[in-house]
């Protein structure tokens, strides 16, 4: 009978999907039928992990008939679909998403009740997918949703990493990361499909057929294997695909002989090799062991996808194959230089494997992928040894010469030979190999030149040398180094060694090359691909980052989204945000006022259990909540944070009782974050953090007037509680170094009012907030490089604040850890070619001045209340919505289609 009931459902669903609306009682004989029939638990109980699975499945079934119509459908019209492809998709947690998504949170919530559970309960039952690290992976999971919500075909492809981004454990000794072994109890959505696996494969040599052809003969062969993840559109039938890469190796590489003579581990040998590559993400790569993993996961990634979409294009081509027409049905969207081998791939597979000629393959390839660029930080814009590529991928590394060849042809004709100089400048900067001899065409022609010139010194060419360094940051000091040599015999040094820019080859090869803010898409053109951007102007755009309103204000704020669907009058605002923008003139309404603080009051008492469950401390949800949360990262400032409370505290004990209640409101600071595993100066100031909070949380009498608080494991989960709680929040780079930021917009969207630099999103945020509704402070982008200059000459004077507060932290104050490296960091001239790279320092005092601000601000609820309605119905730009709009105007040129 159960069964039947079930079977029921699913077929009412596929007959009519647009008005599947199934009631509690269908729904939780749903539920009951999973419990029974999946036997991943003991039968007899229905506990509280049983549920989340059966609920979990139900789900599932739902969502799979719409993935499947969403699938018939593009195959059928065989339109042009996008395909995004990134390492990370930092998806949280699915099931309040997808009941949500599919209208069905009420009806679900019912049917767990009358099996004795709330759906709230069940839903946290749920392990966070953490296949990322930060915003570049949450935001490709907030693009998943738009591109479902707003019904264009697409797709996003990653790997699917047997163990999430490490949980983090808070000792006394700061962070330690633990595995993070989200499957272990298996995934209910992920769905297996043994039937699509491609060949990947590494090493080996490549030949010359009797054709004359180049093949490529692969020296280890692995299999990725699809695991499909539906992904529901809010309000609608399309349910996309994230098709996760999990890699083996064929079972008939088992080498049975040598485990029958009892040889295991050599005869699993390839097997765990071949596995260990989707193990984790970002394994470290100091060792060249980590760097030709690192890189072996990229090559899966991007081999297995462009194997799957020519496959999908050839077949939806129905043996009329035209292969000009691959960039009208297909739009590859490079997440940042992880996937940039797709470049060479696709051409690989274009010329080797369709016989293709170089030029058309060039001009598919080129119209087909485009790259977004995440971050200016020299060090994230990757470069791999050529040497090392080489060896694994060696087919790959002869297309990637000739696309430098042309790439010099380019230079050449663009700069020509009239001024020597700035064309082997060019070419230093612009080539895709780096440290490289100059190609023989150019120092050809260059001897030529200096030939005819010999006559005359006085037009002596000046060849710069090719492998000196491009940083701007080293350019002094090397000019410098070179006058030195002058006089004497120079030492005969090492051979800088031969790389590959990923990133240039994403500029070359792209049609499209995006920044993801404003500022940051100014840089990009201006800095650092300048040289680019005077070649291709056409190239360059800009989409300013967006996230969800689905799971960052209507989920995951429930008290708040029914706030401003009374007050403006519909639930539409969840599609078409800029209806927020009608809360504006209520900003000052008593009633709406005294809703908007109860319901702020509410999130922040769930906060305080929730801190009270995981630190122990107890804080007081009548408090000021004042976060940072994000990736622990110098360049993010959480030590300037951290370092603004350190002075708070001090100059709290330096007063009466009194005065320190007339100046000061009670705060909870909060933090969260995770510091990558090797990344020791992050992991300091997390160790910073906690050691601050030990003592100012005990200190009688300071009590609830301040307290410090380090969330531990920071995750998509944890922000969807900690931020809808939120009053103040920080994001305090220096400004010109975080791209966009997307917190930011999740704390503005929840009425959060924002501290921060005129850096990434922050500067159209306040644009869109009002500058009354933000707390500016800073040095802004255009002076940052003066600034080092100054400090790197030993010019500046820091304000006597700075040095109190460092002093304070020297003296001990907070326990016997020794932070001489930490607060050193901030002086002396160690670190990055100047001291204080990141220029807390400079910006200390106005920090200060600004926090000062906030309190005052604070003492004035109405204000408070008043700046936080605006800054929600400000937040209307930043739907991820909007910015998936742009993709597919902009770059990939796909359209709408509702499924019918
Ligand atoms: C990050 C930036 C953020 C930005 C996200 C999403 C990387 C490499 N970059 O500022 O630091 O918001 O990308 O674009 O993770």
């Amino acid at each position: 009978q159960k069964l039947q009931d079930s079977t029921t459902d699913i077929d009412e669903a596929s007959g009519d999907l647009g008005s599947f609306a199934p009631d509690a009682a269908s729904i939780a004989s749903s539920i009951k039928y999973h419990a029974e029939f999946t036997p991943l638990f003991a039968p007899e109980k229905f506990e509280l992990p049983k549920a989340f699975f059966a609920t979990a499945q139900s789900v599932r079934d739902a969502l799979i008939i719409n993935w499947n119509a969403t699938y018939d459908y593009y195959e059928k019209m065989n339109v042009k679909q996008a395909y995004y492809l990134s390492m990370e998709f930092l998806q949280g947690r699915a099931l309040l998403n997808a009941v949500g998504n599919l209208e069905l949170t009420g009806a679900y919530g019912e049917a767990l009740n009358k099996l004795g559970h709330s759906l709230e309960n069940v839903a946290s039952q749920e392990p966070d997918a953490a296949l990322g690290n930060g915003g570049l992976g949450r935001l490709a999971s907030c693009f998943l949703d738009s591109l479902a919500t707003l019904d264009y075909p697409a797709w996003g492809y990653g790997l699917r990493y047997k163990y999430g981004l490490f949980k983090q454990r808070i000792t006394k000794d700061g962070q330690e990361e633990v595995a993070e072994d989200w499957l272990e109890m298996g995934n209910p959505w992920e769905i297996v499909r043994n039937d699509v696996s491609y060949p990947v494969k590494f090493y080996g040599k490549v030949v010359t057929g009797s054709d004359g052809k180049q093949r490529w003969i692969g020296g280890e062969d692995i299999e990725a294997v699809a695991y499909d993840v539906p992904i529901p559109g809010y309000r609608t039938k399309t349910t996309i695909n994230l098709r996760l890469w999990s890699t083996k190796v064929p079972s008939e590489d088992l080498d049975l002989h040598a485990f029958n003579s009892g040889e295991h581990s050599k005869a699993c040998e390839a097997q765990s090799n071949a596995e260990k590559i989707c193990y984790i993400l970002y394994p470290g790569d100091e060792s060249t062991e980590g760097k030709i993993l690192r890189l072996k996961q990229q090559y899966t990634l991007c081999s297995a996808s462009l194997q799957d979409i020519v496959a999908r294009f050839e077949r939806r081509s129905k043996g009329h194959v035209k292969w000009d027409d691959f960039p009208e049905k297909v739009a590859v969207q490079m997440n940042d230089t992880h996937p940039t081998l797709c470049i060479p791939e696709l051409m690989r597979i274009l010329i080797d494997l369709k016989g293709l000629g170089w030029k058309e393959a060039w001009n598919i390839t080129q119209r087909t992928v485009a790259y977004t660029n995440h971050t200016v930080l020299p060090e994230a814009l990757e470069k791999w040894s050529y040497e090392l590529m080489e060896k694994l991928l060696p087919r790959h590394v002869e297309i990637i010469e000739m696309i430098d060849e042309q790439l010099v042809d380019d230079i050449l004709s663009k700069y020509g030979t009239s001024n020597p100089e700035i064309l082997v400048e060019k070419l230093n900067v612009m080539r895709i190999l780096e440290n490289f001899d100059l190609p023989a065409v150019v120092a050809d022609l260059l001897a030529e030149l200096q030939e005819s010139k010999i006559d005359d010194p006085s037009e002596k060419l000046e060849i710069p040398d090719e492998t000196a360094p491009t940083d701007e940051e080293n350019e002094p000091e090397e000019e410098e180094d070179i006058d030195k040599k002058k006089d004497v015999t120079p030492e005969p040094s090492p051979a800088p060694p031969k790389l590959v820019r990923m990133a240039n080859l994403c500029v070359v090869g792209g049609h499209a090359v995006n920044g993801v803010a404003e500022i940051h898409s100014e840089i990009v053109k201006e800095e650092v691909f300048n040289d680019f951007y005077e070649l291709w102007p056409e190239k360059f755009q800009n989409k300013t980052n967006g996230v969800t309103p689905r799971r960052w204000i209507r989920f995951c704020n429930p008290k708040l989204s029914d706030i401003i669907t009374k007050w403006t009058g519909t639930e539409d605002w969840v599609l078409k945000t800029e209806k927020l923008a009608e809360l504006r003139k209520f900003a000052d309404n008593e009633d709406l006022q005294i809703e908007w603080r109860k319901a702020k009051r509410s999130n922040k008492a769930k906060v305080a259990s929730f801190i009270k469950e995981k630190t122990g401390y107890s804080v007081n949800a009548d408090a000021m909540f004042d976060i940072q949360v994000k990736r622990i990262h110098e360049y993010k400032r959480q030590l300037l944070n951290i370092l603004g409370i350190v002075y708070r505290y001090k100059k709290m004990k330096e007063m009466t009782a009194v005065e320190r209640e007339a100046k000061y409101v009670p705060r909870v600071c909060i933090f969260g974050g995770k510091a990558f595993a090797t990344y020791v100066q992050a992991k300091r100031i997390v160790k910073f953090i906690t050691d601050v909070g030990a003592t100012i949380n005990h200190d009688p009498e300071i009590g609830d007037l301040l307290k410090v608080i380090f969330v531990p494991d920071y995750n998509v989960s944890v922000a969807e509680l900690l931020i809808p709680a939120s009053e103040l929040s920080q994001h305090i780079s220096t400004a010109g170094m975080e791209a966009s930021g997307t917190s930011n917009m999740k704390f503005a969207m929840n009425g959060c009012i924002l501290i921060g630099t005129l850096d990434g999103a922050n500067v159209e945020i306040r644009e869109e907030v009002g500058e009354d509704n933000f707390f500016l402070f800073g040095a802004e982008a255009h002076e940052i490089a003066a600034l080092r200059k100054e400090r790197a000459e030993g010019k500046f004077v820091p304000d006597k604040c700075f040095e109190e507060v460092k002093e304070f932290v020297r003296s001990g104050a907070f326990g016997s850890y020794n932070y001489d490296e930490l607060i050193g960091s901030l002086e002396g001239n160690e670190g990055f070619g100047c001291a204080d790279y990141f220029l807390v320092g400079k910006d200390f005092p106005s920090y200060i001045e600004c926090q000062e601000k906030v309190d005052e601000a604070y003492q004035d609820q109405k204000r408070w209340t008043r700046m936080s309605i605006l800054n929600t119905a400000g937040s209307y730009k930043f739907s991820s919505d909007r910015t998936i709009h742009e993709y597919a105007k902009d770059i990939w040129n796909i359209q709408h289609l509702e499924i019918l």
